[in-house]
């Protein structure tokens, strides 16, 4: 059965992954450990999944994972493009059994392509402009994953950049894409110049973790603890839903991390 059967109704279908009831045991990078609610968590989670369906996605909802701690970001596991999608191989040895699971959610949409050792990559790491995939050089994906992604989307014409990721944990926690031509993104974190031909809206210097969106055809769902820059995201005439995302963000996951969408 073609995708298009599957999902007749709607344009876009999203994946996501019930919080883990160890949440508490998630990896850190950059944040100091506090307590995390997983009521709190659930809730909020609950919360983004009515909005993505409010907007027209059909979502699957993947059961919790009791032993993966960080597998409600599912965006990690994958990549998705239209033509095919790209199951990866987290960087951080905790998460690397979250893909089992999402090889298996994504094989009736999309032809898969794996990444293999030594390449270790997080979705989180990928901004992806039309044809062009930038990747994100951090803690978490490595210069073999640049090679073997650029390697096996040759034929679907990709080209692979990377940028490197200093002050943050993904490159998606520092820039992310809004609308056509146009990226929000952190100058403390990121350099606007790398992106020559985009518009680029920076984040409210008061709100660090603000320039994380996630853009579905033309609806964005966006923090809505980041008032300032989401001002500043409505007076570009992007139209925004926001979501409270405080609880995950003290696991250091935002918007984008807590799905996979795919254009069906
Ligand atoms: C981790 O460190 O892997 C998780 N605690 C947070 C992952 C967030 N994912 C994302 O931004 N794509």
């Amino acid at each position: 059965m073609s995708h298009s059967m599957l999902n007749s109704m709607s344009n876009y279908t999203a994946i996501t992954r019930k919080v883990s009831p160890a949440i508490e045991k998630c990896e850190l990078t950059h944040l100091v450990r506090e307590p995390i609610s997983f009521e709190v968590a659930t809730q909020q989670h609950t919360a983004y999944v009515e909005c993505l369906k409010s907007i027209g996605c059909d979502v699957v909802s993947l059961e919790a994972e009791a032993d993966l701690p960080d597998s409600v970001f599912v965006e990690d596991a994958a990549l998705v493009l239209d033509e095919v999608a790209v199951i990866t191989r987290p960087g951080a040895v905790s998460r690397q059994a979250e893909v089992n699971t999402i090889r298996v959610a994504l094989k009736p949409y999309r032809e898969l392509i794996e990444i293999e050792a030594p390449a270790t990559l997080d979705g989180g790491d990928i901004v992806r402009i039309d044809k062009t995939i930038y990747l994100g050089l951090s803690t978490r994906s490595n210069q073999a994953a640049i090679d073997q992604l650029a390697e096996r989307l040759r034929p679907y014409n990709y080209t692979v950049k990377g940028i490197e990721v200093k002050d943050c944990l993904h490159l998606k926690s520092a820039v992310s894409i809004v609308g056509k031509d146009i990226l929000l993104l952190n100058p403390a974190w990121i350099d606007a110049s790398l992106f020559p031909n985009m518009t680029i809206i920076e984040t409210d210097p008061s709100e660090d973790f603000a320039a994380n969106a996630v853009l579905i055809g033309e609806d964005i769902i966006y923090p809505e603890e980041f008032p300032k820059t989401a001002a500043k995201l409505r007076a570009h005439g992007l139209k925004l839903h926001t979501v409270l995302a405080t609880e995950l963000a003290k696991a250091e996951g935002a918007v984008t991390c807590c799905s996979l969408i795919i254009k069906n």
